[in-house]
């Protein structure tokens, strides 16, 4: 349970904990402990005060449901900062402050912020206690939603704290949603200060800072701010890589077995990818993990990933047991749902869950809803938290502290026209160039154009704690340290391709599986391919879809080179990289200028 008594001797720990409880003036400091019993007394507690409503035993066991303020339903990426001293050193795609200047600003408005609240201590560990590629972080923050919610994430209480013993090191993570309370004052079920958000990293003290929101990456402090933007820093300084990216285990009808990651922008289907059910009998896909990767170079050449996170933080809008059976499954009890509709009945609902809506709903607003209403029930960015353990498809190595050998790495974005179903790249740096030429087409679920292009390099482009052409650089130097490395293959891969009349070429989804056929088929040295300008592309009948009822010419569209529309994305690519800066490596800038001669010369 919760203790008001310090659970750690760590001296450094009690300092700091002491310092924030007196700056932020919280009402009580409370440790956790990690325990069931504290998870459900947090959440009684949240019951009570109406910011959870228990939804049916029947439906959904010990599930709840959650609505934020409107004003506070997403990450704010243009409230994130990367405070390092220099501004170079956070580079052109991230908001840059001085570290100093941040910390006093920062200071100032939390000051006071926890008053009438409860400051939670969440010691946390990203990756399976005592794994060589773990990390431990301490996240103090005033939301109870918060605290439950790190504990579905995070390995999370006691066995942490004595992971660090009195002298161990983590990365401190001070978190308030910025809504002090006067005595006597009502709470609303979401508190939050929308107008003062900021989502702040000190990348050399390896800390984090963030104020006024309770949702999501802005709050659950291990995920995008610790896995990645710190992580990133972390592994560049120290020689790994910490990637925006799902791994899946894949095994052949003869039991062999593949592990592969995969990076891809928001709205191109990552945990649907990770949870797949394969449509080729006798192929299987499990998960390791639907969106973040460690990974380091174990001692015997191979790249070893893990799974930092516990749980899945994911979009319930368009889940359902047709496009995701497996995360359906996922979620059938033991899980927080935020944003989404709440049925009559007490369970909930998103749109695409069902074909019909229910006749009548409460909508995300907590207002009454019909589908006259002409308003989505479930915000678009309605999410859930699941245990991952309760994955139907988790493969029973996801937590192996050691990690699983990497023997490819995908590259996707959603592209209705020019991109391939899927290139091979010709060797590591072409791969880190396709990487870094990443793109993908906007959509509804996103703010801005939709159909617009955006350039998102490794998927990381909100996310890399660092110059992103520092990034690049060290993406290359992973290649060319040590010729006893096993380096995956690298792919590019784009399940989105239209045909003339505007429907999607590909079926996607469990047929991608005939993708990842050839792609392990490639990882073990054989699948056909051909080397064209832009890589190494399926031989014709390579990926098998004899049982496919394709439209006619679709692989011909689906594998052509598009030599037009690809020396028509080079200008766009270039001023892309001319925007990162002086930093960008020469070796990057040559491939592009390799690939347009390559383009014009015709193969
Ligand atoms: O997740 C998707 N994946 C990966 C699945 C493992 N989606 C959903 C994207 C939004 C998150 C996809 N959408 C995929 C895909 O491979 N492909 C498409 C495009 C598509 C949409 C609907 C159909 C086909 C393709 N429907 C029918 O063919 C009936
Ligand atoms: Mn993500």
């Amino acid at each position: 349970m919760t203790s008001v008594k310090p659970l750690s001797a760590h001296k450094r720990l009690l300092e700091w904990v002491d310092h924030w409880a007196g700056l932020t003036g919280a009402d009580r400091v409370v440790w956790c402990d990690g325990s069931a019993a504290e998870y459900d007394q947090i959440c009684s507690d949240l019951v009570e005060s109406g910011t959870f409503v228990a939804l049916s035993d029947e439906r959904r066991p010990n599930s709840y449901w959650a609505t934020s303020d409107p004003a506070d339903v997403a990450r704010v990426e243009d409230r994130t900062f990367i405070c390092s001293r220099r501004q170079v050193d956070a580079g052109a795609t991230n908001n840059w402050r001085d570290p100093a200047e941040m910390k006093a600003t920062l200071t100032e408005l939390f000051t006071g912020s926890m008053r009438g609240r409860t400051m939670y201590v969440v010691a946390f560990s990203m990756g399976p206690l005592g794994s060589p590629i773990s990390h431990i972080g301490v996240q103090l923050t005033d939301s109870p939603y918060v605290a439950a919610s790190m504990k579905i994430m995070t390995r999370m209480g006691q066995g942490v704290l004595d992971a660090l013993g009195e002298d161990g090191d983590f990365v401190p993570c001070v978190h308030s949603v910025g809504a002090p309370l006067a005595d006597g004052e009502a709470d609303v079920t979401w508190p939050c200060n929308a107008d003062n958000k900021y989502i702040v990293h000190f990348p050399e003290t390896r800390e984090i800072w963030s104020f006024g929101s309770g949702y999501g990456g802005n709050a659950l402090l291990g995920k995008k701010c610790f896995a990645l933007r710190i992580a990133s820093v972390m592994a560049r300084d120290e020689g790994w890589l910490a990637e925006h990216m799902l791994i899946l285990k894949l095994t052949s009808p003869l039991g062999e077995v593949r592990y592969v990651t995969g990076a891809f922008p928001s709205a191109c289907g990552k945990t649907n990818l990770a949870m797949l059910i394969p449509s080729l009998p006798g192929w299987k896909v499990e998960t390791i993990g639907d969106d973040i990767a460690w990974m380091k170079f174990a001692a015997d050449g191979t790249l070893r990933a893990i799974n930092p996170e516990y749980g899945f933080f994911g979009v319930a809008p368009g889940t359902n047991n047709k496009t995701n059976l497996n995360a359906m499954l996922t979620l059938s009890g033991n899980c927080i749902f935020t944003n989404t509709a709440l049925t009559d009945d007490g369970d909930v609902w998103w749109e695409g869950m069902t074909d019909e809506p229910p006749a009548h709903l409460v909508d995300w607003k907590r207002h009454d809803w019909t589908p006259e209403s002409g308003t989505p029930a479930a915000h678009p960015n309605a999410r859930f938290t699941a245990p991952a353990s309760q994955d139907p498809a988790i493969a029973p190595e996801w937590e192996d502290p050691e990690g699983v050998p990497i023997s490819a790495i995908l590259f996707g974005g959603r592209r209705s026209g020019v991109v391939p179903l899927v290139t091979e790249s010709f060797d590591w740096d072409h791969g880190v160039f396709l990487g870094s030429i990443m793109a993908s087409e906007t959509t509804a679920a996103a703010a801005g154009a939709v159909g617009k292009l955006r350039h998102d390099p490794f998927a990381m482009l909100p996310f890399c704690g660092y110059n992103m052409a520092d990034y690049f650089s060290h993406w290359l130097s992973i290649g060319s340290t040590g010729s006893q490395r096993q380096l995956p293959k690298m792919f590019y891969v784009n399940w989105f391709r239209k045909g003339s009349d505007g429907s999607f070429l590909w079926p996607g989804f469990g047929d991608n599986s005939r993708v990842l056929e050839w792609v392990f088929e490639r990882c073990s040295g054989r699948g056909e391919a051909v080397t064209t300008p832009i890589g190494l592309l399926p031989a014709p009948g390579a990926i098998r879809t004899e049982d496919l009822d394709l439209a006619a010419d679709a692989m011909e569209t689906l594998l052509a080179v598009d030599a037009e529309g690809w020396l028509g994305d080079i200008p766009s690519i270039r001023a892309f990289y001319g925007s990162l800066g002086d930093r960008m490596p020469e070796k990057l800038v040559s491939q592009l200028d390799n690939l347009d001669e390559r383009l014009r010369a015709g193969g």
